[in-house]
């Protein structure tokens, strides 16, 4: 009678955990056991095609594509004998888009940006915005402007590659911006005139004064005139905010001669006749009668 050579290493049992976020998925085999000794093999099949593990080593993270797998471990102990392998079906579900947005308001227009969304498996393929005024876009970035003041809620809905989305909301108050302020004036501050005879006839001068509104010299304006005769002229102030145009050939027998400024132009100042004035009151403002010497 022979005596059959008992192998007395008692095989390993294989035992796993699976935890998926999104497609990434962590296996932990450190559930298997052998009775006689230690573990010092484990081998994943993840069951997409692709193999892991051959080592010492418990914990092994694979990365699926949505779907449903059979996974299987086997586990080899110290003494060299493999466990039966022990399977789990795992699906991996497309992980859900996540929408976030800044919105910033001034007077009537918004700056929005959705690039604070993402995708926790891929990437956004494409960003919805409602303004809650029954406007609708597609954007990633931009700005819109509402057509009246008050507040409205924004809705950013984004999807991903599998076109599964999600939405997030913000409430924003938009009001009619102030009116600009209006520009600053410039008025006649000074009319002065003087009349140099000659023999037959005379030449009327007048000094131009132009005023900002605090009345200081307003410097660089393009001041235009007509004389009474029909005729005109064009000086630009200095830095006293003064100028000067004569009119010659005036016939000894017109005893005056009178001027009166019709525009003044400035880059900055606007022309506000109805602040002409003449502090040493002989003229109006606008129109200076000149007498012959
Ligand atoms: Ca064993
Ligand atoms: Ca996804
Ligand atoms: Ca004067």
């Amino acid at each position: 009678m022979t005596r059959r050579r008992l192998n007395t290493n008692v095989p390993p049992v294989a035992s796993f955990t699976v935890a998926c976020n999104g497609g990434t998925c962590t296996f932990d085999g450190s559930g298997s056991a052998d009775s006689d000794g230690t573990i010092n093999q484990y081998v994943w099949s993840f069951g997409d095609g692709n193999y892991g593990g051959y080592d010492a080593s418990p914990i092994f993270t694979h990365t699926y594509a949505t779907g449903t797998y059979t996974a299987s471990l086997a586990v080899t102990d110290s003494g060299g004998r493999e466990s039966t392998p022990r399977q789990q079906t795992l699906t991996v579900a497309n992980a859900l888009p996540v929408a976030s947005f800044t919105i910033t308001c001034t007077g009537l227009t918004c700056d929005y940006d959705a690039s604070a969304s993402s995708d926790p498996d891929g990437t956004i393929s494409w960003f919805s915005w409602s303004f809650g005024d029954g406007s609708y876009l597609r954007a990633r970035v931009g700005s819109y402007t509402y057509v009246a003041a008050g507040s409205y809620t924004v809705t950013l809905t984004v999807a991903d590659v599998a076109n599964q989305t999600s939405t997030a909301s913000q409430t924003v108050t938009v009001v009619v911006p102030p009116p600009p302020p209006p520009p600053p004036t410039m008025h006649v501050g000074d009319l002065d005139g003087t009349g140099a005879t000659l023999r037959k006839s005379w030449t009327a001068t007048v000094t131009i004064g132009l005023h900002v509104e605090s009345h200081g010299p307003a410097d660089g304006v393009t001041v235009s005139g007509a004389w009474n005769d029909g005729s005109s002229g064009t000086c630009t102030t200095d830095s006293a905010g003064r100028c000067r145009l004569s009119r010659s050939g005036i016939p000894r027998t017109a005893r005056t001669a009178s001027f009166t400024v019709t525009s003044a132009n400035h880059s900055l100042f606007v022309f506000k006749p109805a602040g002409n004035h003449d502090p040493d009151r002989d003229s109006n403002g606008t129109t200076i009668t000149v007498k012959r010497q």
